[in-house]
């Protein structure tokens, strides 16, 4: 069995990364000049050839790709290989437009995976876990990649998927579950419904690994204390393969970016200027080991910072900041710029448990935030006078957080609607 923690890799010298991405980047941008003409065309519109690429000091002169791109050019037009060399395609869980989707060769999967294992393996895999993939499996690139990391790894795995909560708990009592894998809305719920049916003692899970969704430190903690485990952060997004991207060690400061196979950049979103480390701004990624979807600069509109501190696990791979909300998920409300992450902070440091909704509606050319709480079961007893209250209490919060006013309403435990995936947190009535 491989040892997925690769210290010759993990732990490399700054100085060698940028060797590997200097080779890796010129060799990416040949391949992607002489068998991706959409990006061609970009290049050649921008006047770059591939000779003008030598190093990653070039990085910053070859053209950025969007969403909008992967859109334009759906479904074969990124293709980086022919059809007869790709084995898999996933894709976005996008609800409008097109979707995105990605390929794979067999080689990519396997990087992808082992990308995955490196991640199991910093939240104290072993193949002696019993790891249990509640994400989704199919098209969601969640399922696949850390059931192929699990594998890798040599964890008895358990490809739950999401849903049927009675399954998943028989299953992670019955073959003792160690290292849970899903979305931190989803391994709230869980959490929710062990300790309802008291079965917390039962359950031996040690370590999570929750991603795909934006998650604070307040819900980190909520979820830690609740399963009694260690709860690690995720990234990842489809048009890179999937989660794998940057994980979380065990000191918890941020996700280590697999440098060997992805450059991280931070720019900024309104010019596109790369910006010093250590800025906030977008994150962008050129995957440089993919073959049949070669990404170069792709813009994931998630905005963070890196940071390159030495890290007491002894990885040397630049970290990322939990991405603080997205460039374009961040709402606009009454010329205020909100994200829903700092409204989930306010509610989670006044103990609110993480189940809440964002509605945002334009009445009298005015915009409202109204954001829907749910109430701890022991709160829900409280009289109509503490409620309200509690109500003030929160508008007050906010206000100081967002510098805006919101309507807050307090609502019964369960009364919104639990998410198996990703949790639908923001309501905007204004677009539609
Ligand atoms: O969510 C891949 C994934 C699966 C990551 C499982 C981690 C675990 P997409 O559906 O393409 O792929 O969505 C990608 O989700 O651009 C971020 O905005 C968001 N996202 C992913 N991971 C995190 C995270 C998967 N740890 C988009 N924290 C990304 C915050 C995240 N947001």
């Amino acid at each position: 069995m491989a040892n997925y923690y690769q210290p010759e890799i993990e732990t490399a010298s700054r100085e060698q990364i940028i060797a590997w991405q200097n080779e890796r980047l010129v060799k990416q941008v040949h391949h992607v000049w002489d068998n991706v003409p959409y990006y061609r065309k970009k290049m050649e519109e921008k006047g770059v050839t591939p000779d003008d690429i030598q190093s990653i000091e070039d990085l910053h002169k070859l053209p950025f790709l969007t969403k909008d791109d992967l859109r334009e050019a759906y479904p074969y037009g990124l293709m980086g290989k022919p059809q007869s060399e790709c084995v898999r395609i996933q894709s976005t869980s996008g609800t409008t437009g097109k979707r995105v989707v990605a390929f794979y060769t067999q080689h990519d999967v396997d990087l992808w995976e082992d990308c995955c294992a490196r991640a199991i393996v910093a939240a104290g895999g072993t193949k002696d876990d019993v790891c249990h993939i509640s994400y989704g499996y199919g098209l969601f690139t969640g399922g696949p990649g850390l059931n192929g990391g699990s594998h890798k790894v040599g964890c008895l795995t358990l490809p739950m998927s999401s849903g049927n909560t009675d399954r998943q708990l028989q299953f992670m009592t019955d073959l003792g579950s160690t290292i849970l894998c899903c979305t931190p809305s989803y391994a709230a719920y869980l959490a929710e419904s062990i300790y309802e049916r008291g079965i917390r003692d039962q359950i031996k899970l040690k370590a999570g690994i929750f991603g795909a969704e934006a998650w604070s430190e307040d819900m980190r903690h909520d979820i830690e204390n609740k399963l009694g485990i260690k709860a690690y952060d995720i990234y990842g997004l489809t048009e890179t393969s999937g989660p794998g991207v940057a994980f979380e060690c065990s000191e918890q400061t941020g996700m280590h970016i697999n440098e060997d196979h992805f450059i991280a950049e931070i720019i900024d979103p309104e010019t596109g200027e790369v910006l010093p480390e250590g800025s906030k701004g977008e994150l962008v990624f050129t995957a440089i080991t993919k073959e049949a979807f070669p990404l170069l600069r792709y813009r994931t509109k998630d905005i963070c910072v890196l940071i390159r501190k030495k890290c007491s696990c002894g990885r040397t791979h630049v970290k990322m900041s939990k991405p603080m909300g997205r460039s374009d998920d961040m709402l606009i409300i009454r010329g205020v710029n909100v994200f829903p992450s700092q409204i989930e902070t306010v509610l989670m440091q006044q103990g609110y448990p993480a189940n809440y909704q964002i509605i945002v509606d334009r009445v009298n050319h005015s915009d409202t935030l109204e954001v829907m709480v749910e109430m701890a079961p022991e709160m829900f007893s409280d009289s109509l006078a503490d409620i309200t209250k509690r109500e003030k209490e929160l508008v007050a919060a906010l206000k100081a957080m967002l510098g805006i006013m919101a309507k807050v309403k307090l609502v019964a435990p369960k009364t919104i609607t639990r998410s198996e995936g990703k949790a639908v947190r923001v309501i905007d009535n204004r677009k539609i």
